[in-house]
């Protein structure tokens, strides 16, 4: 009989139980909230290119507000974020100083050369946190013949370094090291708020002598879609002009915007659980054999851990996973990448840890 036909109750009696998907992927798959949804529908809506959208106009001002900055904009995405950010802080033929796994270089699609002409100079570290005595050393001489340094770059937390966290102390130390040598910092801060969380700072202490930061609503804050650059009303005029030559004018986007709201005002508050999350399956993971992880390194909602000793590669965890209905990628051969998120509870991480235990164990 065709479900059509049935009622309500009929239907719930015939549909197949099936266990939902645990996606560890990223904490880019979380879905908006219910509460997101409904305020979504109900956004006041105009026209953004003219400066008209009311929800889009106030989330501005509450970013602003919340990093204790002059402005800021909405953009689509974190990379527009960055790429914007770039090009107001370069000139082509100059070098941007970043870590050597930063997410500006390997998941951007190469827009620091693309779009502002410039290339990384990058800097390798154990624990993907940069500090200024080994910036400093990279800054290009002032002599005509050599590239000039234009911008130093710093992400916090360090997606690809397993969400590590750089130390209050230490950016407030590149901040003023970079100052006093004239060169602006950009922080990709698409997850600034596991990072505050975890220093038990607020983000506007944190991001306080940066000169623009970018963060994700759309990430472990669980708007749909959506990030933020803030930095002084000057940058924020001068990204409104890139952003729309990205093609980023998206006009009535405040039904974006009253879900990215939300993700600001609401969801900081419940990253812990995330962290907490992600702790215990570093704990779990660094008793599986062959699994090398540290768990002490876990301080957010990433996790990167070698599997090298199991025998199995990550694309073959990654396919056994998901047979399972568990979701994880390889961010190597032998390497895997976990991240929590408010879409998968406490119970589900111990299901998804029971299920790498199985695989890796036969
Ligand atoms: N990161 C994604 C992938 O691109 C790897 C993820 O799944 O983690 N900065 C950082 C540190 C990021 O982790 C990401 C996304 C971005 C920028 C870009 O954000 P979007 O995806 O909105 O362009």
């Amino acid at each position: 009989m065709p479900q059509a036909q049935l009622s309500a109750e009929e239907q719930k009696t015939v549909q197949p139980k099936v266990a939902p998907t645990i996606d560890l992927r990223s904490d880019t798959v979380t879905k908006p909230t219910p509460e997101m949804r409904r305020a979504m529908a109900a956004a006041e809506v105009g026209d953004d290119v003219y400066g008209e959208d009311p929800t889009i106009n106030r989330l501005e001002q509450r970013a602003a507000e919340i990093f204790g900055k002059e402005a800021s904009i909405f953009v689509p995405t974190g990379s527009m974020g960055n790429t914007i950010a770039i090009k107001i802080h370069t000139r082509h033929g100059q070098e941007i100083i970043c870590e050597d796994r930063a997410h500006i270089l390997d998941w951007e699609m190469g827009m620091l050369a693309a779009f502002s002409g410039c290339v990384a100079r990058t800097i390798h570290t154990e624990d993907g946190v940069l500090t200024w005595t080994e910036i400093k050393k990279k800054v290009a001489p002032s002599i005509y013949y050599r590239a000039q340094t234009g911008l130093i770059e710093i992400e916090n937390t360090h997606n690809m370094a397993g969400g590590a966290v750089t130390p209050f102390e230490v950016m407030e130390e590149i901040c003023d090291g970079a100052h006093n040598t004239g060169l602006p910092v950009h922080l990709d801060g698409a997850r600034i708020f596991n990072a505050a969380v975890a220093l038990g700072r607020s983000v506007a202490e944190i991001t306080g002598k940066f000169d623009s930061v970018m963060f994700c609503l759309s990430k472990g804050l669980g708007a749909p879609v959506g990030s933020m650059l803030v930095g002084s009303r000057k940058f924020i005029e001068q990204a409104r002009r890139y952003r729309k030559s990205l093609g980023g004018g998206m006009r009535q986007a405040g039904v974006l915007a009253a879900a990215g709201l939300i993700a600001l005002e609401k969801m900081p508050a419940r990253l812990q659980q995330d962290h907490d999350n992600a702790k215990l399956l570093a704990e779990g993971l660094a008793q599986i054999p062959g699994i090398k992880i540290d768990p002490l390194k876990v301080v957010t909602n990433i996790l990167i851990f070698d599997i090298s000793g199991t025998g199995v590669t990550s694309a073959e965890l990654s396919r056994r996973l998901a047979e399972r209905n568990v979701l994880a990628n390889g961010v190597g051969p032998d390497a895997m990448r976990i991240v929590t998120h408010m879409d998968v509870d406490r119970a589900a991480c111990a299901t998804a840890l029971d299920t790498i235990r199985t695989i890796c164990s036969r």
